[in-house]
């Protein structure tokens, strides 16, 4: 609930831990209402700290007995914890109740289809009992749990299991946050994996009865990120136990609890059926994400959350390396870039821009954000081309090394990296600290055979921070020559001043610079190139980041255009895209991406970057024009792909085939444009997997006539949440203009929508929100619907409520009329009597 005047916490004013804890017991003694939580704590006095008493955090806890070294003691109650005089060294004994099943929060002890969970990140373990929650703050755990059901888990191994009990320790210090208990009527699907240690894991994921059929793939994955984890980055698994459970309630997607991964069961549970091939490769990449922790995150963890980006950028770049490892680097960095442009270049440009280390913060909760995560993780991937993947594995070593079971910052891990290279990184670091995406305008002309790039860098000014300092840009270089021959082949420069000239021989005078290869840095790029140019490199160019980038450029450019002027489709981007579709020598999941128009959010933004207004309307009605041009243009080559990419045999998920069903997709979606949704509705009924089913619906829902293809996919499904979550989400988000919207206030009131279920709030107030023409309909219906249901879930959510409000982050990109219809609807939000912390920080940073 709102406190009185929310203090912002400030990285200026970080203090030492008073007490440091040596060991922790704890037991819980479970009730669905009165959970009773006996604390035993050694603590001793910090030599490093700030002296004074002990205080310990908590929050919504009921005290029912309090002692020190054996001595019953009153505590002084604080609005957020407690706080008494302690000796230098003593043992805290403590017995709180607590009741999880009103906690609709989903944050500490919580109740989701009778199953016990936790979530403790960031500060969830005060609510669980008096401690204190900080990362810095690290020690070993013992648990006993005491409970009927038949499955009792927490962190480390088990220790001892009897009638109604179990006890688990976990002997690796950890702070509060990632502490886990579950109980439930859970099955396992169960497997094993050797170390390259020689230890010997028992590999569990804990599901509900009847969903064990659905977690191949998650193990599979599992034991694919522990090989990689030791042959890229030598890390071990360290328990004898690795365990994860699937949560149908749960705020985010995966939390990486010691030894007890807790997971929202959307990123577990998948079969052909029922999930889709991007499923799949999320299941893999969160998968990875959390088991990677295990070292960047738990073994090592964050001082101060501030630091969030050290383990949670860190973590990010493992997992993509990952994926790209196991599938295509090219495609994955495509669709990494595309997501980053999507969320993180979004964040940036508007009024929620933070640097990747912020420096205050209300709540903590707010700032898990794309810029934490993944311009954090594209800061690590800087890093490693400016020193060179064996410098940057040598740095990782010494981290590893040096800083094992402790809780550092964003300075020791740049440090290491200074040891092993002798570099000096001081500018390097301006990237945590400066917010905003930097903008690089290149100018490039060739004399007598030598190219002259003039590189300019220029940072705008994000809220709190209007002067900005050079950064150093790691850029990737080539050159295709007119004849379509690469004539430069990838040559990185650092651009580290204001301006920049740089000089590369390349032996022609007609060629053409393509510029951040491979997206070496996380900037907006302004280079002037003739549609003619871009044609070239989407033809020519070797690396197939740049190839795809021109033919977006290209694609962008065109609709933009068309927009503006309200003209035609642009023939040059039409006919360019022939040889895409045809091209059998290229990677079909590449060309699926390739053929894939920029989102109407993407033009939002492209338009705003021009300094035009941007119309939703206009932007979905070129799409659409666009598509059909496309469409009509290469209709036999369309067909032609869209039967030879035909996949038979059994589904596997694997890239390959998942690439192929991509580009037959793409197909389809491009055709129903012109066949009157024949193709797509023959699919539809032919469907063997979930892929396939959606992308004929989705192509169906843009037509406008999908009606009875819903209803029998509701039919179905109408069982399964996961499935109907797409239900959902699909015909919310993928409706043509405007129409999104009556079918989101349609669907508020179907009986399924269970809207304390934050996967099931957001596939339709989301999907609303994703619904570009919808959500930001005229009518200003879009804003004000969100607006009603925000209000609505934030006294039970907060968490889940003050993320969604970023769906009025670019407020301020549309006319007058909208603008003030956004800031209505942000404005009751505001001033809704009692409103969370978290969601009134958030609404008061997207107003300004
Ligand atoms: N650390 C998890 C994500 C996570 C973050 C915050 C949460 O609650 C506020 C929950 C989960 C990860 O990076 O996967
Ligand atoms: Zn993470």
């Amino acid at each position: 609930m709102k406190d009185a005047a929310p203090r912002a916490i400030r990285l200026s004013e970080y203090q030492n831990p008073a007490f440091l804890v040596q060991d922790v017991s704890l037991t819980f003694r479970l009730d669905p209402h009165a959970t009773r939580v006996f604390s035993r704590i050694s603590f001793r006095r910090n030599p490093e700290g700030p002296g004074g008493p002990l205080r310990l955090d908590g929050e919504g806890l009921r005290l029912i007995r309090a002692a020190i070294d054996g001595t019953e003691v009153q505590p002084k109650i604080l609005p957020a914890g407690l706080e008494i005089d302690a000796p230098d060294a003593f043992t805290w004994e403590a017995e709180v109740q607590i009741d999880p099943k009103a906690n609709t929060a989903l944050e500490g002890l919580y109740m989701s289809n009778g199953m016990y969970c936790t979530q403790c990140e960031a500060e969830g373990f005060r609510k669980i009992t008096y401690y204190p929650d900080r990362p810095d703050v690290m020690a070993p755990f013992e648990v006993r749990i005491e409970s009927e059901l038949p499955v009792l888990l927490s962190n480390g191994d088990p220790v001892e299991r009897g009638d109604g009990y179990a006890v688990w320790r976990d002997p690796w210090k950890k702070p509060a946050y990632l502490f886990a208990l579950v109980a439930g009527d859970l099955v396992a699907h169960s497997n094993g994996f050797t170390t390259m240690e020689g230890r010997e894991v028992a590999l569990n994921i804990w599901v509900r009865p009847g969903d064990e059929d659905r977690c191949a793939y998650a193990m599979d994955s599992l034991k694919r990120s522990m090989r990689w984890d030791e042959d890229a980055y030598g890390r071990a698994y360290d328990l004898d136990v690795f365990n994860i459970v699937a949560v149908d309630d749960f705020n985010m997607g995966a939390m990486e609890n010691k030894g007890l991964n807790i997971f929202n069961a959307r990123y577990v549970l998948a079969s052909p059926e029922t999930a889709t091939d991007a499923d799949y490769a999320r299941i893999e990449a969160i998968v990875a994400h959390e088991y990677f922790h295990n070292w960047t995150g738990n073994r090592i963890t964050c001082r101060d959350w501030f630091q969030l980006c050290l383990k949670e950028g860190l973590t990010v770049f493992r997992d993509q390396t990952f994926s790209g490892d196991e599938r295509s680097h090219a495609v994955k960095r495509i669709e990494d870039v595309q997501m980053l442009r999507a969320r993180q270049f979004r964040e940036d440009a508007g009024p929620l821009a933070h640097p990747v280390r912020p420096t205050s913060y209300i709540e903590i909760n707010n700032f898990y954000t794309a810029t934490v995560y993944e311009k954090g993780a594209e800061i690590i991937g800087m890093l490693r081309r400016l020193i060179g993947e064996d410098a940057y594995r040598e740095g990782c070593d010494l981290y590893f090394d040096r800083h094992d079971g402790q809780a550092c910052t964003i300075e020791d891990w740049l440090k290491v990296f200074e040891d092993a290279t002798g570099r000096d990184l001081a500018q390097f670091a301006r990237w945590y600290a400066q917010a905003g995406t930097p903008r690089v305008t290149a100018e490039t002309r060739i004399e007598g055979g030598t190219l002259i790039l003039d590189l300019a860098q220029s940072l705008p000014a994000t809220p709190g921070q209007p002067e900005k300092a050079p950064q150093v840009i790691p850029l990737a270089i080539g050159a295709i020559a007119r004849d379509g021959t690469e004539v430069l082949p990838t040559a990185v420069v650092e651009l580290t001043e204001t301006a920049q000239t740089f000089r590369f021989e390349v032996g022609t005078d007609d060629a053409v610079a393509s510029i951040n290869r491979g997206f070496s840095a996380p900037v907006i790029l302004d280079q002037t190139l003739s549609a003619a140019d871009r044609a070239l490199l989407l033809a020519h160019d070797t690396d197939p980041f740049n190839k795809w980038e021109a033919g977006r450029a290209l694609a962008r450019t065109a609709l933009v255009d068309m927009i503006v002027q309200s003209g035609a489709p642009d023939r040059h981007f039409v006919d360019a895209l022939g040889p895409v579709i045809s091209d059998n020598a290229q990677d079909p999941a590449f060309r699926a991406l390739a053929l894939a128009l920029p989102s109407d959010d993407d033009l939002a933004q492209a338009l705003t970057d021009s300094n035009a207004t941007p119309d939703p309307d206009a932007i979905d009605a070129a799409r659409t024009r666009m598509q059909t041009a496309v469409a009509t243009a290469h209709e036999g080559a369309l067909d032609a792909v869209y039967d030879a990419m035909k996949v038979s045999g059994p589904y596997n998920p694997d890239a390959t085939d998942a690439g192929r069903r991509a580009l037959r997709n793409a197909a389809l979606s491009l055709l129903t444009h012109v066949d009157g949704g024949d193709r797509a509705r023959a699919q539809f009924a032919a469907a063997d997997n979930m892929t396939d089913c959606l992308a004929a619906l989705s192509a169906l829902i843009r037509t406008g006539q999908a009606e009875t293809e819903l209803q029998a996919f509701h039919d179905r499904w109408q069982n399964d949440r996961l499935v109907m979550d797409k239900w959902f989400a699909l015909q919310i988000a993928g409706a043509p203009g405007e129409t999104g919207l009556a079918v989101a206030q349609r669907l508020v009131e179907h009986p399924a929508f269970d809207w304390k279920n934050p996967n099931r709030f957001r596939s339709v107030i989301g999907a609303l929100g994703m619904n570009h023409a919808s959500f930001h309909a005229r009518s200003g219906g879009g804003y004000a619907l969100v607006a009603d249901w925000l209000i609505r879930l934030d006294p039970l959510n907060p968490q889940t409520t003050a993320r969604m409000t970023t769906l009025f982050e670019t407020w301020h990109r549309y006319d007058v009329d909208r603008q003030d219809q956004a800031k209505a609807a942000l404005r009751r939000i505001q001033s809704t009597e009692g409103l969370s912390r978290d969601t009134s920080e958030m609404v008061s940073r997207i107003l300004g």
